[in-house]
């Protein structure tokens, strides 16, 4: 018995787009699902989309053989910067392929772990900043922690430096950084007639682009002309041929992906960090317990890239701040054929189907009815192994699931020891509660902190 899909009601031509919140796409998704359920459908623009909610349904669409990766909407937009580069290639696209076969091994958790020092380099940048600063300095966790992403994926991935904390505001890259991507998610969600009219924006858009373009293009022309030695992502696309084809990547298509990995590998870790930065700060047992683990594996001393094999608890922390909060929370693929979801609702072959991973991580069904809590021993002790395959997702699924996944959890490890071990904590506002804003990613939203040298350190 096949069961209709529910779709809100809609208007003429535009569709459903005035359900979506323009600032948070992600908040309206999310309310729709708590009037209409495990699934429903819009229409945007023209583009009719299913969105799945459940973790069961999730489950079911996390297949690749039944299913691909889509680059609809706002995704499709980012293709003006990244084009082709692993995140934003069409399924089919040959690039996509060749790069993910070169760039496999050297984001391998071995080739991560020679980063270890520069991601120190980094990291000590923060720690320095927020010491001499004191305890009276209001910190903007989500801008500090974008700040050092962002230098650090620059510095591991293609040697070059931002100096993000040496300015007082973010570096030229990453506002136009920053507006591109809003942009995007706006783009994606305008009539074609309105986007026509809207010339300035779209000055401003191109301009954004070329900035990004030309500061990759700048690092690769410059490497090519004075090499180094270095284990780096930048000398493995410049010199590494695809096992299988024998094919290397031309300076465009390293390019682009110099920019995918600048998009996709800032952004989302520094959303982790805050978000776990918060989630602590609300659970001070929870932050207690971390901190305990973290001196009796260090004893006071610098955290050595050793000292992080040895944190079960910490991980736990990281994973329960992405499940509550999964800073990539929207997926999407395409029906590869006719199908049909939990034995009842129809899709057919071609049909766009966006994945709800914050609803599937905050599904009562999987994580019980205190899913909505900071619980990290829910990640400890087996439990997170015996979870049902895919109920945590927030590095996508499959073939396409993140390259980045051991580079951030190392980065995140690194950080977020090393500031337990250094510092206390407090809210700004001591009455805060979550806001989450989005540009492609979520962020909190007018989070601040202020961080004090320890007074009981180890
Ligand atoms: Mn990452 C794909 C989440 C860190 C580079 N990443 C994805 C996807 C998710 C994701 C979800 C799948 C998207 C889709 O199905 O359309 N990524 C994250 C999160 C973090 C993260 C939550 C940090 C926390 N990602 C990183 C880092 C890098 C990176 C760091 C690079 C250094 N991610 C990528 C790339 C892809 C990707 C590249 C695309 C992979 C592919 O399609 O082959």
């Amino acid at each position: 018995m096949s069961v209709p899909i529910p779709q809100p009601p809609s208007v003429p031509f535009l569709g459903n787009v005035f359900s979506i919140d323009k600032e948070l796409p992600l908040g309206s998704f999310s309310l729709l699902a708590k009037q209409y359920g495990e699934i429903y459908q819009l229409n945007i623009i023209g583009r009719s989309v299913v969105f799945v909610n459940s973790a069961e349904l999730v489950r079911e669409v996390s297949n690749d053989k039944k299913f691909q990766k889509n680059v609809p909407g706002a995704l499709a937009e980012v293709r003006r910067a990244a084009g082709d580069g692993l995140f934003t290639a069409y399924a089919d696209e040959p690039n996509w392929a060749i790069a993910h076969r070169l760039l496999m091994p050297a984001f391998g958790t071995a080739n991560i772990r020679n980063m270890f020092d520069d991601m120190k380099d980094i990291c000590s940048q923060l720690v320095l900043k927020w010491s001499r600063f004191g305890p009276d300095y209001v910190i903007s966790p989500t801008e500090d922690f974008t700040r050092l992403t962002l230098d650090t994926i620059a510095l591991c991935a293609m040697n070059y430096r931002f100096n993000s904390f040496y300015s007082e505001t973010l570096p030229p890259f990453c506002e136009a950084m920053t507006d591109f991507l809003k942009e995007c998610n706006a783009r994606a969600n305008r009539p074609a007639i309105v986007q026509s009219l809207m010339t300035g924006a779209t000055a401003k858009f191109e301009a954004d682009c070329k900035h990004m373009v030309d500061v990759a293009s700048e690092i690769v022309k410059h490497r090519r002309l004075h090499p180094i030695e270095k284990k780096d992502l930048l000398n493995a696309m410049l010199y590494g041929k695809d096992p299988k084809t024998g094919q290397g990547l031309g300076d465009d298509a390293i390019t682009k992906n110099l920019i995918t990995f600048l998009i996709a590998g800032h952004e989302t870790t520094s959303g982790m960090l805050s978000f776990t930065t918060y989630h602590l700060l609300k659970n001070p047992e929870k932050l207690i317990r971390l901190r305990k683990e973290v001196d009796d594996v260090t004893q006071g001393n610098p955290i050595t890239l050793e000292h992080l094999s040895k944190l079960p608890y910490l991980n736990a922390v990281l994973r329960e701040a992405l499940r509550l909060n999964s800073t990539a929370a929207l997926r999407s693929v395409t029906a590869l054929e006719d199908c049909v979801l939990a034995g009842k609702y129809s899709i057919k072959k071609g049909q766009g189907i966006a994945i709800n991973n914050h609803e599937a991580h905050h599904d009562p069904k999987v994580w019980g009815e205190d899913a909505d809590e900071f619980k990290p021993e829910r990640m400890l002790d087996g439990k997170f192994e015996a979870m049902p395959p895919e109920s945590w997702q927030p590095f996508g699924f499959g073939m396409r699931a993140c390259i980045g996944r051991p580079f951030a959890w190392q980065e995140a490890l690194l950080v977020m020891a090393t500031i337990v071990q250094t510092f206390d904590l407090s809210f700004h506002d001591p009455s805060y509660n979550l806001e989450v804003k989005q540009a492609l990613t979520l962020k909190p939203k007018d989070f601040y902190i202020h961080a004090s040298l320890r007074s009981n350190a180890a």
